[in-house]
């Protein structure tokens, strides 16, 4: 059934935080140098908030020479039987995917994007059968299109719209969490942007971090220190549990990040 893995977050691929975590490419809420060991500690909350909502999550080493390499959600989409393998948007990070693809290659059928197609996962969601594809400064229209391509193949349709430069990918402010709805900042998008959805749940720019969840219908985990946007997603129907992401978010990370559903 078409996108069924994005939904059913059967499984989820992760990585150890990688020992240069402190070199990670940070350049929208950095404040301060992030802590290695806070950060390591964070993950394991984070796991344990997944697995508590049913998740195996399945652990990668880390790769020392990659910073960013627990975010894996950039280094594949997954695209029914089959893993589209990006080249990733910032140079420093171009290569995390292919012990990815390695990993993959057991599982599902591996297609690699061409050369001059660039694009990392987190601009890409899974709405309503349809993938919501963000042109941003790390994914060009290459990688956009050849995406989309890949989609349509499975018959799923994608729709290709322009990330704002206000925002490092689409995930950072915005996510799915249940079939019909949109959780998005306020202040990178306009109501008419997302006129197809259903419902549209916007989160005060301030607050703009916490636009990006994980969903599993009605339950949902989010990032720990959003009281406007915990008692708005509360209002929406939402059970809540929160994570602390604080040490993730000096180098743009959020919780889609940390993971790529794979089953
Ligand atoms: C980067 O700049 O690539 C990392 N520091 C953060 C990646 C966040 N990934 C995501 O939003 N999917």
């Amino acid at each position: 059934m078409p996108g069924t893995f994005d939904r059913t977050r059967g499984r989820a691929l992760t990585r150890d935080v990688s020992p240069r975590f402190v070199d990670a490419v940070s350049s929208f809420f950095h404040t301060r140098k992030p802590d290695l060991e806070a950060a390591r500690g964070a993950q394991q909350a984070y796991f344990t908030a997944l697995r508590a909502h049913g998740s195996e999550v399945v652990t990668l080493p880390a790769l020392e020479e990659f910073p960013d390499c627990s975010f894996t959600e950039d280094t594949a989409v997954i695209i029914d039987d089959k893993a589209v393998i990006p080249n990733l948007g910032h140079p420093s990070r171009d290569g995390e995917q292919d012990s990815i693809a390695e990993y993959l290659k057991d599982y599902f059928e591996i297609e690699k994007m061409p050369e001059d197609a660039k694009l990392d996962g987190g601009d890409v969601v899974f709405f309503d059968e349809e993938f919501l594809i963000g042109i941003s400064t790390r994914t060009n229209k290459s990688g956009a299109e050849f995406l989309a391509s890949q989609s349509k193949k499975a018959d799923i349709d994608a729709r290709i719209f322009k990330v704002p430069q206000s925002t490092l990918h689409l995930t950072t402010v915005f996510s799915s969490p249940r079939p019909g709805t949109i959780i998005a900042a306020e202040g990178h998008f306009e109501p008419k942007d997302f006129e197809f959805a259903e419902e549209v749940i916007w989160v005060p720019e301030e607050e703009g971090y916490a636009a990006n969840t994980i969903g599993y219908g009605d339950q949902i985990i989010m990032a720990e220190g959003y009281s406007k946007t915990r008692e708005l997603l509360l209002d929406h129907g939402f059970s809540i549990t929160s994570v602390e992401m604080e040490e993730f978010r000096e180098v743009d990370a959020s919780l889609t990040c940390l993971s790529v559903f794979i089953g």
